[in-house]
């Protein structure tokens, strides 16, 4: 046995022995796997039966909180050079060498002219809207992280939400169709867990109404669409590296496009419309992104298939444990693709006895934090919940989807052996008792 300070003395503890060849999912290469700190293999148990769940008195199965965002951090050494560096440059800003090379880097991983960084993907998605004139109606779904609504907003455009579907949980290409109006200048699709949105059927509905079509790619960084990279989609695509993101430069985003023209006004927005010294051409704000931030990319960057094998890894290893428990599921990825298995997305079938809140607040209890995401759907938070309050009834399918999603934790701190002790507790709560 590997691991060592089983807490509880509850159950057998899980097998280290049996882990899974040490293989990438990155074209087949093995991977080093050198990131994974196995914090979390120090102490689990085995559940076996609901006396073994701290919801019910028994010790919580980790000591510590297991987060669903736990960053992936490349090599420590390669950052903290590149740190030294930029305090002996005396250079942190304001579209410095460091995040000049970092969207070249960006745009050369994926097969795009232009990669404009910005300061988070919140403001990435504002300025990338502004910069196609969006104005009017915007048609996005409500499942999603807030981000994705606000930003419209925030702008005093008018997010009108439409239905995913639920076996891929992006919009539902018939649905957008259903909301637009005369009103309508645009759609934000989103790629939802990394998986590419409809993307075809989109560009479809857009080029018929002339609206623009943009992507909110947050998730999809290193994810793919019939073998092309997600980035190229649409007239421009927003990616997030926000710290719990797959790719993290600590708060970071860029928006990634073909066209030139796009790309020198967002690059003229994210710098307050500056084009030279005293000279500013264009209403902006501040997005860019600092050289610290940038540095972060540029490591992690050379890591990444580390870190798609980790999550691999460890959503093979989620997938497999809970393979025999009846009424769970996970949400597949499709294997011909390239993926990075960032969300490990657990459904809950109605008939499974214990209700997805319950399964919650019993993970919890064990110090396992997974999350509703994206409940309840940007639809009944506020503003929108006020402005329409009626927008459920179109929305069927986000409301079904969203009552049966929980997101469980994944990353290069997460060890099988506590893969396995998650999916135990899975097991338990199959037996209905809890
Ligand atoms: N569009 C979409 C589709 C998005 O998902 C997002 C962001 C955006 C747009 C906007 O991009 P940014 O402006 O954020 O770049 C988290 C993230 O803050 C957010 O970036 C992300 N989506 C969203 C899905 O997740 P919360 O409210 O869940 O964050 P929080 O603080 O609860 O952290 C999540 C988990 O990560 C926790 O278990 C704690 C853990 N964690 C967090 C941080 C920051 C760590 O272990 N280490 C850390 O450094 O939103």
């Amino acid at each position: 046995m590997k691991a060592k300070g089983v807490v509880t003395g509850l159950g057998a503890a899980v097998g280290a022995d049996d882990d899974p060849p040490r293989q990438t999912g990155v074209r087949g290469e093995s991977a080093s796997m050198k990131l994974v700190r196995d914090v979390a293999a120090t102490s689990y148990k085995a559940a076996r039966s609901p006396a073994d769940l701290a919801i019910n008195g028994a010790p919580p199965m980790f000591a510590e909180p297991i987060h669903v965002g736990r960053p992936n951090i490349g090599n420590h050494k390669r950052f903290l050079q590149r740190a030294s560096d930029i305090l002996d440059s005396g250079w942190l800003s304001n579209n410095g060498p460091i995040a000049q090379e970092f969207e070249q880097r960006i745009a050369k991983f994926l097969g795009v002219k232009h990669c404009v960084a910005m300061c988070n993907g919140t403001i990435a998605l504002e300025i990338a809207t502004r910069a196609l004139e969006l104005k009017g109606e915007v048609i996005v779904p409500s499942y999603t992280f807030i981000a994705t609504a606000h930003a419209l907003q925030w702008q005093e455009i008018t997010p009108i939400f439409a239905d995913i579907d639920p076996a891929t949980h992006n919009l539902d290409p018939a649905a957008v169709w259903r909301m637009i109006t005369p009103r309508t200048t645009g759609i934000v699709g989103v790629h939802l867990w990394g998986r590419a949105s409809h993307v075809k059927d989109l560009e479809a509905i857009a080029s018929e109404h002339k609206l623009r079509l943009m992507f909110d790619a947050s998730h999809g960084f290193g994810c793919s669409l019939d073998g092309a990279l997600v980035g190229g989609f649409g007239e421009c695509e927003v990616f997030s590296f926000h710290a719990t993101k797959f790719f993290n430069t600590f708060e970071g985003g860029a928006v990634v496009t073909n066209n030139d023209t796009l790309a020198e006004k967002m690059r003229l927005m994210r710098n307050f419309g500056f084009s030279g010294y005293d000279n500013v051409i264009y209403p902006g704000t501040n997005g860019k992104m600092t050289e610290i931030a940038a540095a972060m990319g540029l490591t992690n960057l050379e890591d990444l298939d580390d870190f798609v094998a980790i999550n691999r890894r460890n959503y093979q290893c989620y997938r497999d444990a809970i393979a025999s428990v009846p009424g769970l599921s996970l949400l597949q990825y499709n294997e011909s693709e390239r993926n990075n298995y960032q969300y490990v997305v657990l459904e809950v079938a109605p008939y499974f006895p214990v209700a997805r809140d319950r399964i919650v607040e019993v993970l919890h209890a064990e110090n396992i934090l997974a999350r509703k995401y994206f409940w309840p759907g940007c639809h009944n938070m506020e503003p929108y919940r006020s402005y329409y309050p009626h927008a459920g009834l179109m929305l069927p399918n986000t409301n079904l989807v969203a009552e049966r999603v929980v997101v469980l934790p994944t990353g290069s701190a997460l060890h099988t052996d506590a893969i396995r002790g998650i999916a135990s507790i899975l097991g338990v709560l199959a037996q209905g008792k809890v």
